[in-house]
Parts: structure tokens; sequence; C-alpha cells
């Protein structure tokens, strides 16, 4: 690990000694402008920045605890992890700096409410769980901005699953990444729906880290993508303010496709989508030109996440029957399907 990633969370930590068992809790989000490509890996800092809405009830708990002369033990929903799965290496490699001595181990239970069924990536709320666990068991008492800052090492989206609602996570422009970031938007939207589209839940093809870093390298149309990105952030950031659904669909829908552009003009390409995802995209625009308001985002898998206000929810779930709709700003935080 390099010493600029010591350095980075050194500047954030106080201080290395466990206090307690700690445990944390985050949600999932989705973005509605993508993170694709990183400018500094280790650090994973993004070329760009992004906006997301987070999915209550579907996320992740973690608990925490160092133990003396012992190894990591870590549990994944009460399945024990064998330390060689990547789950477990890339969770134990991320923990190295966090260690207070070389002897001991932290024993992590993490349970995940993400179904699979649901096709979301853990990874956002699993390393911001993760982080605010830390920081209960070390009893740092960081701000939200720190726990983002920390959380983004894990993995870049968990920056924006550290908050509830909207958020948004700053591209930043320092070396050393003291200022990639994410911060909460204070607004609700009651009426604003999320479907969760089922496509395909076997394993991807390529992974979002490796399939950015092609793209970054291997993609001359990505030089348009930070700029275009960074646009569509502004412009979202406009219609939550204003509660302009049109405006937020049709940003969120053309960013997401501009995002899949960039990695199939990547040689050699990446495609997410299935035969079945573009079905659905195209029953998506068939229901627009109808008269419904629906849109979709997609992000590095096949399944569509639909976005909708409350007044045509009968009618998507009778044109998606296998549609799970999340409510990201009602009081119960309710699930149904
Ligand atoms: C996003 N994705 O903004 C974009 C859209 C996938 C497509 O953030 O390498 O798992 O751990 O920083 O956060 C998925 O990427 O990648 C992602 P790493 P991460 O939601």
């Amino acid at each position: 690990m390099s010493s600029s990633k010591y350095q980075f969370i050194h500047n954030i930590i106080p201080h290395l000694s466990p206090s307690q068992k700690g445990q944390g809790r985050a949600n999932v989000n989705i973005a509605l402008a993508k993170y694709w490509g990183k400018r500094d890996i280790e650090l994973n800092l993004p070329t760009n920045s992004s906006l997301s809405i987070s999915l209550p009830g579907l996320g992740t708990e973690t608990t925490i605890q160092w133990i003396d002369n012992s190894k990591d033990t870590i549990t994944l929903n009460d399945q024990p992890c064998k330390p060689e799965q990547p789950f477990a290496a890339r969770l134990s490699h991320f923990l190295e700096p966090f260690r207070p001595d070389p002897q001991g181990g932290f024993e992590i239970k993490t349970h995940n409410s993400v179904p699979t069924a649901a096709g979301l990536a853990s990874s956002a709320s699993g390393y911001a769980a993760l982080v605010l666990a830390l920081n209960d068991c070390f009893q740092w008492q960081l701000d939200l901005k720190s726990l983002s800052l920390l959380a983004r090492l894990g993995s870049g989206s968990a920056s924006r699953s550290v908050y509830d609602g909207f958020a948004i996570w700053h591209q930043g422009q320092q070396q050393d990444g003291m200022d990639s970031f994410a911060e909460k938007i204070d607004q609700a939207w009651s009426n604003l729906k999320i479907g969760l589209l089922e496509i395909d839940i076997s394993e991807k093809p390529i992974g979002s880290t490796q399939g950015m870093q092609q793209t970054v390298n291997h993609c001359e149309l990505y030089q348009a993508w930070p700029q275009k990105a960074e646009k569509d952030v502004v412009t979202l950031q406009s219609a939550i303010a204003n509660q302009d659904f049109t405006l937020l669909g049709t940003t969120a829908e053309n960013n997401a496709l501009s995002m899949h552009a960039t990695m199939l003009a990547t040689w050699p390409p990446i495609c997410y989508f299935q035969p079945d995802s573009i079905q659905a995209m195209q029953q998506v625009w068939q229901l627009r030109a109808q008269g419904t308001e629906v849109y979709f985002t997609m992000d590095a898998g096949p399944n569509l996440k639909l976005l909708f206000l409350e007044k045509d929810q009968q009618q998507l779930k009778e044109s998606f029957p296998n549609l799970k709709v999340i409510h990201p700003f009602s009081v119960e935080s309710e699930t149904t399907t």
C-alpha cells in the first residue's frame, strides 16, 4: 500500500486505539449522474462528480471488533468467508491502515439486506457501513464528510452511501484527495419512486473497477465524458431543487446511456446490455410515447432502475409485473413488490 494512502487516512483519523465493538449501517445508492473513471486508482479519485439517491431498506449492517493475537475473521450473512475469497481479501486489504498492531485481527460480521434478486452492487453500502462501524469501534466521532472520504477508499460509490436521500460526490481537484467527498443534498421528494427491474442477476462479465479502467485507457470517446457528467450533475441539482421530474428523468436516462456509449466504444468493447435489457428500454420508450412519464437508469449490469412518480405506480406495476418499488422519501421507507 502506498504512503499516499496512509497519509490520507492519518490526516483524517485521530488515533488507532479501539475502545469497543463497533457497528454501522448504510443503504445502497443509485447514481443519476454516474461515476465512471478514476484519475487515481490508489486513492479512488474520480474523473467526474456524480449524484445519487439512496434506497432505504436496502443496505448493509456491519459489526467490527479488534481481537489481539488473531487473524481477521469475516462472516457475510452468517457464512464464514475464507481469507482468500475475493470479498474477504478486499476487506482485509482495506483494513490494513486501520490495524492498531500487526499481531491482531478484526472480527467482522456483515449482513446485506440487498436482495440478490435486486441486482444491486453492495460494495457502496458495504464500505460505508464498515467505515461507520470503524468510527464507532475506535470512537473517532468523525463528521460525515470525513466518513465519506474514508468510505471512498473502499469503493468510490460508498462515499455517497454515508447519506440518506440525494447525495453529490465532488470530483475534487487536489492530488491528495482531501476534497473528493460526498455531501447530502438536503431536499426530499415525496412522490418520487424507483422501480428495480431485474433482468439477470448472474455474475457480470467484467467488474466495474476494471471496466472503468478499460474505458479510460481504450476509448477515444471517453474524453467527452467528464465534462458531460459534470454538466449533468448541475442540471440534476436544479431538477431536484425545482422538483422538475421531466428534467430529472431525461438527464438521468441520457447520462446512463452516455456512460454505456463510452463502454461500447472501448476496445475490447464492454457491453452490459442483454437482449431483455434492450427490450425493457424499448418498453419504457413506448410507455413515454403513450404519455406515461417513466425513465430508466442502468449501471454496470443488465438490470434497469426505473424513475417515475407515485401517480404512475399502478400502471408501471401492470407493465412490469416483477417490478420492486422503492419509496426513497416516504416515512415508512417501505419496499413493495
Ligand atoms: C455509479 N458505478 O456511479 C457507477 C455507475 C457503476 C456504474 O460506482 O472501483 O463499485 O470500487 O470505486 O464504486 C460502481 O463502482 O467502483 C459504480 P470502485 P464502484 O454508481
